[in-house]
């Protein structure tokens, strides 16, 4: 596949001549001038499908890329652009490191208490998805538009079912709920199965824009993909009887390229939307963006410091009195604000650690070189 049909760009290209230079000599050794740029476009665990000029390859990272992949968030995943040495009559490919990314659309591991799963790196676009059913999510949509927010990626809602909805103004009513959820996104109410709505949602997926799609199993993910392709190459599947939740039918990540141009990335359906600090991004850049209308309330309360909870003069609060701000959507962000302190503060102990550590290994040192010093003066 032609590189510019992946995504690749000028800037991209003077990165990738920028990251050459700077690889160990071992590296530029071994694999010179067999090193390609390629891009990521299926990832299932450690096992990797790139994609580049020459083809299609099956690839691993080299064990001398694998021992700087420290953190989870270090390994590729599916939108990264990774230099690969291809080796065309095995199909094979060795990953030999991930170019540093444009943006990286991560939320916490399921389960751990901290530690960032990337879901979709280089992402231009994120279709946040949720259905116009029992379904609906409009907490969760605040807590995706907080990571896209902060991804670099611009968040855009699409509510899917549209069939499913017995009245033309109940489609608007479920619009406005969405639009006071993520202020300032576009929402596209869509149907896959009769084709409304799809052709204002195609409008927006443009030529060599990468778009994932992130929402609960069940939501439709792969059944948009499909019908933005006109195939059905993602397994799709009905929900469940009884609870209406998902099976997780998807359960890799995959980028498909669209008939236009663009570039979907269908994801497995989230159980947790957890949100993330990664590296000294502290996450409450996306989470203020994603509740612009409360830090606006916030900036008329009494107390610089008001936590928005039992001040005389909260804005905040005065606005949920007035019913001029939803009261969950209130606890929502308040939950959120709880998540990202805890965050921080898990970070900040776990530098604080690393610190003692490499104190402790250097005071080490320090004393060895000071006793070899004493017995070489005594001798
Ligand atoms: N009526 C109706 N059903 C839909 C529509 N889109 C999806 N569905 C149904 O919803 C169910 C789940 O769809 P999937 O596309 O598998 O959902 P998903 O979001 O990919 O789920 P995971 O892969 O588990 O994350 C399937 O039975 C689909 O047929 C739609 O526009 N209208
Ligand atoms: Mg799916
Ligand atoms: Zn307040």
């Amino acid at each position: 596949m032609d590189l510019a049909a992946l995504g690749w760009d000028e800037r991209w290209s003077d990165m990738w001549t920028a990251w050459l230079q700077e690889l160990p000599e071992a590296v530029k050794r071994r694999f010179g001038d067999a090193l390609v740029p390629v891009r990521v476009a299926f990832a299932h665990k450690h096992l990797y499908r790139v994609i580049g000029d020459g083809g299609e390859w099956l690839a691993e990272p080299s064990g001398q890329a694998r021992a700087g992949m420290l953190e989870p968030s270090d390994w590729p995943c599916v939108g990264d652009w990774v230099a690969a040495s291809p080796r065309p009559s095995e199909g094979r490919a060795t990953i030999v490191g991930v170019l540093p990314r444009r943006s990286v659309f991560a939320r916490k591991v399921a389960g751990t208490r901290r530690g960032a799963q990337v879901v979709a790196a280089n992402v231009d676009l994120a279709l946040l998805v949720t259905s116009m059913t029992q379904d609906f999510e409009p907490r969760r949509l605040e807590r995706y538009a907080a990571l896209a927010y902060d991804s670099g990626a611009e968040p855009v809602i699409v509510l899917t079912k549209a069939d499913q909805v017995a009245d033309e103004a109940d489609v608007a009513t479920f619009t406005a709920e969405a639009m006071s959820a993520a202020p300032g996104c576009s929402v596209y109410p869509v149907s896959a199965q009769t084709g409304a709505g799809m052709s204002e949602l195609q409008a927006v997926l443009a030529p060599g824009k990468t778009c994932v799609l992130v929402g609960s199993s069940g939501v439709g993910k792969s059944t948009l993909a499909n019908a933005l392709t006109g195939t059905s190459h993602m397994e799709t599947q009905a929900i469940r009887e009884g609870d209406g939740k998902g099976r997780h039918t998807t359960t890799h990540r995959e980028l498909i390229p669209l008939p236009n141009g663009a570039l979907l990335l269908d994801t497995p359906g989230m159980r947790e939307v957890g949100v993330v600090t990664l590296g000294d991004n502290d996450g409450l850049q996306g989470m203020n963006h994603a509740f612009e209308d409360i830090q606006g309330y916030a900036k008329s309360c009494r107390f610089q410091d008001c936590t928005h909870q039992h001040e005389p003069g909260c804005a905040v609060l005065e606005a949920i009195e007035a019913g001029e701000l939803d009261a969950s959507r209130y606890r929502s962000y308040m939950k959120l604000q709880r998540e990202y302190a805890y965050m921080k503060r898990s970070e900040d102990e776990r530098v604080r650690q690393q610190h003692q550590r490499f104190t402790k290994q250097r005071s080490k040192a320090y004393n060895a070189i000071q006793r070899s010093h004493r017995s070489r003066k005594g001798r």
